[in-house]
């Protein structure tokens, strides 16, 4: 659990997630960043749909909260901003640069992330240790013994779900305007 010295919202929410996920990523980014607490539970690939079912969802970050499951990472941040009006929030009070924030947002997850990930899981998704670090660290120890079982199964079903069969279009996503030059920036 992370825990934060200036509480401002008294309820604790848990986040599902897998450990390398960048999706994940974003969402403890933003619940650092409002000093939310939080409890995270975290999954191997394939075993974190034992929990993502229970919840309505079959992708990872899933935040459970008392108002409900919030099963994609963007409607995860826009209910983040909602617990702390008073405070520092993560979009921008005015309409034109709220826009600007969400197309951002969408472009990242859309192209960045997804493609980084795409780049990455084509270089090292066959590499058993590299894939114990960003799959396994944190999450219960029945999970780890099932990554050892079924590493070779989730590698290629991995590639193969993302459609990793060739070089990945990072080069392209690097060499986009926008991306580029919030990178620079
Ligand atoms: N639009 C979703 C996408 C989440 C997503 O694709 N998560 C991946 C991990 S990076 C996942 O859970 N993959 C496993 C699966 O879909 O079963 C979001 O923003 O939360």
């Amino acid at each position: 659990m992370n825990h934060h010295s200036t509480i401002a919202n008294t309820e604790v929410v848990r986040l599902i997630t897998i450990p390398i996920s960048h999706y994940c990523e974003k969402v403890r980014w933003a619940l650092d960043l409002l000093k939310i607490p939080y409890i995270e539970e975290r999954h191997v690939p394939a075993f974190h749909l034992w929990a993502t079912r229970k919840h309505g969802g079959s992708s990872v970050p899933i935040l459970v909260a008392k108002s409900g499951n919030f099963i994609d990472s963007t409607d995860i941040l826009h209910y983040l901003d909602t617990l702390n009006p008073e405070n520092q929030g993560l979009y921008p009070k005015e309409p034109e640069l709220r826009r600007e924030v969400e197309e951002l947002e969408e472009l990242f997850d859309a192209r960045l992330g997804a493609d980084t990930r795409n780049w990455g899981y084509f270089y090292r998704s066959g590499d058993r240790e590299t894939m114990r670090t960003g799959w396994c660290d944190g999450t219960p120890q029945l999970e780890r013994l099932g990554f050892e079982i079924i590493f070779p199964f989730l590698s290629s079903t991995i590639r193969q779900r993302y459609n990793i069969q060739r070089f990945p279009l990072y080069n392209g996503t690097i060499n986009n305007n926008k991306i580029s030059s919030c990178i620079k920036n």
